[in-house]
């Protein structure tokens, strides 16, 4: 049975990344999976960073998933510190703090956090999703999770089946309507 405390720790750089961190959040709350979520800088709390990563291990979390944008040190110094497996998200467009309602652009379009992210050297492994996509950071989790807690499986399974059944309608009301209205109705 899945336990009350976390399982997942959920970090990010900065508050910056939260819209796009939530994401993560999401699945696992959908999946049920306890988890908590912090902000740890690795250039603002470098100290914070280390005692983290034992903090997280203390806690017996299973996985970590580490969200950050720039020159996204995060979740390979994580991994440095940790034999947790961390799921990185590299953050592309995060919220400019000084102005709620604009965004405000990583200067190489989320490349930048892409490859220092991706590129971690031999020794200290991140499994990487593709950039923004903390919804897979949380998925891969879950799966992760589902070894140890097999009540996990089916409702995998189902995840699975209910994006199925989702194409499956798309598709229907594609061939029934034909592109031109259906993408007239879809994208109005
Ligand atoms: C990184 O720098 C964070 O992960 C964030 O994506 C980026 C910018 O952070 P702020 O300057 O908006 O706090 O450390």
């Amino acid at each position: 049975m899945l336990p009350k405390k976390p399982l997942v720790g959920i970090i990010m750089g900065s508050s910056s990344d939260s819209k796009i961190m939530h994401n993560a959040a999401k699945i696992l709350d959908d999946f049920g999976i306890p988890h908590e979520d912090q902000i740890v800088s690795a250039h603002r709390t470098p100290t914070r960073l280390e005692e983290y990563a034992k903090y997280a291990e203390k806690n017996q979390f299973r996985v970590i998933i580490a969200g950050a944008g720039g020159s996204a040190h995060l979740p390979g110094m994580i991994a440095s510190h940790t034999i947790l497996p961390v799921v990185a998200v590299p953050i592309m467009v995060y919220n400019d703090k000084s102005d709620k309602k604009e965004f405000k652009f990583s200067a190489f379009g989320g490349m930048d956090s892409l490859l220092s992210i991706v590129e971690m050297p031999n020794g200290s492994p991140v499994a990487t999703v593709g950039v923004n996509k903390a919804a897979n950071a949380g998925l891969y989790a879950v799966k992760i999770l589902s070894i140890e807690f097999s009540e996990l499986k089916p409702k995998l399974k189902k995840f699975k089946e209910r994006q199925h059944l989702s194409v499956i309608a798309e598709s229907d009301e594609l061939k029934k309507s034909g592109l031109v209205k259906f993408v007239a109705k879809k994208f109005k």
